[in-house]
């Protein structure tokens, strides 16, 4: 088996069979034409498969270590078709400080059609096992969290799960498959918001689901054609495009994100830094164990929201933004961005304050995003 490195850039990949191209080309076609009824080349229709998208499902399926992959037109949709597995009546334990528009997609959306989900911190196993019921079909993990950094012990929290015939779903987003390989650890499905990280650079929406066993790649595909959310040949080649450099992106963002989080640590006007490879961080040594580097996420706070805002506005080479995992550094307020569907009680208890400001830390000069933050921080 080829390394990680090689799989990033060889995985699922042929020369194109009609021109020997070394890169898959970007089939942007609706059709396709059948010789006569009844043969064809393998594709019939561009809402049921398409090369491009094939070979981008193939090289994410390999990087993720999975046995196949689905490509959708963005992170929520692809957490969407995951969901289409439960029926009426099904409940999903989840993880508590999950994205924004996770819990917005299952409060809001899914518990229309008679799902039930109940919010847990799932770094704690015994609160995991004491939400199961009866019920509970899915498990749905989310490490590290958005934005508070949070770690679930993926081996311990998936012998759980089964041992109770509970299907495990790790979104792999935040880390990035270089950082973090939920499958190893026993996961059922691993589902990824392409637009992050596997892209790289801010320019696709879409999302993965890689699954390995065969009643959920069977449901994936069919589900893929019959509710048609398709990522379109465009998007699956920039993210292909965006997997070849995943390994040297990812060193590098690990590196810097180490050390704008020890900069900000060592930093006297700033309170808290949440991070997974400080020391500091409750579950340093689960993220030593877990995690390849701890990734280009660093989240903190300043103590009041007038000194957020002050920094938010400051900060030039971080750009204010929603989103993460471009080469580009971005800033984020998730209270007010990325979190705002989350109700104020919920955000309280999870610990996401007011004052936090979330960081996605990326490849340029790590001295140029130093200096940005001390002269929005000061000295
Ligand atoms: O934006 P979309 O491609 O639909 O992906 C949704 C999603 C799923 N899972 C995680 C962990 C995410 O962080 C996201 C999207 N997050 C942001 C846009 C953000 O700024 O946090």
């Amino acid at each position: 088996m080829p390394s990680f490195n090689t799989l990033c850039i060889h995985g699922g990949q042929e020369p194109d069979p009609s021109t020997g191209a070394i890169i898959t080309p970007i089939y942007q076609t609706s059709t396709y034409v059948q010789e006569e009824l009844g043969k064809h080349k393998g594709h019939e229709y561009a809402r049921t498969s398409n090369p491009t998208r094939a070979a981008l499902e193939a090289n994410l399926a390999a990087i993720e270590g999975g046995r196949a992959g689905f490509a959708f037109a963005s992170g929520m949709a692809a957490i969407n078709a995951i969901a289409s597995l439960l029926e009426q009546g099904d409940h999903v334990v989840v993880t508590d400080n999950t994205y924004g528009g996770t819990f917005r997609l299952f409060e809001r959306v899914l518990t229309r059609s008679g799902l039930t989900f109940s919010y847990v911190d799932t770094s704690d196993l015994a609160l995991v096992e004491a939400a199961l019921t009866p019920a509970t079909k899915m498990l749905f993990i989310e490490t590290p969290t958005n934005p508070i950094l949070r770690l679930t012990d993926l081996t311990a929290v998936t012998a759980l799960a089964h041992a109770h015939g509970v299907a495990v779903v790790v979104d792999n987003t935040f880390a990035s498959p270089y950082v973090q390989r939920p499958l190893e650890h026993g996961a059922d499905l691993v589902v990824h918001s392409t637009t992050k990280y596997l892209n790289g650079h801010s320019d696709s929406v879409g999302g993965i689901v890689i699954a390995v066993r065969d009643e959920h790649i069977e449901w994936l595909k069919f589900v893929q054609n019959a509710a048609g959310a398709i990522l379109g040949p465009f998007d699956a080649w920039l993210v292909l495009r965006g997997t070849k450099t995943l390994a040297v992106r990812m060193a590098q963002h690990n590196a810097n994100g180490m050390a704008v989080a020890e900069f900000l640590a060592s930093h006297p006007r700033v309170q808290q830094v949440f991070y997974p490879g400080l020391p500091s961080h409750p579950q340093h040594a689960l993220a030593a164990r877990q995690m390849r580097g701890f990734g280009g996420m660093v989240s903190f706070d300043v103590g009041s929201l007038e000194g957020a805002r002050t920094v938010l506005n400051r900060l030039r080479l971080f750009a204010l933004a929603e989103s993460l995992g471009g080469v580009e550094s971005l800033v984020c307020h998730p209270v007010t961005m990325t979190h705002a569907s989350v109700p104020e009680e919920r955000r309280r208890a999870i610990g996401l304050s007011d004052s936090l400001i979330r960081l996605s830390v990326g490849i340029e000069d790590i001295e140029d995003l130093k200096a940005d933050l001390v002269q929005a921080i000061g000295e």
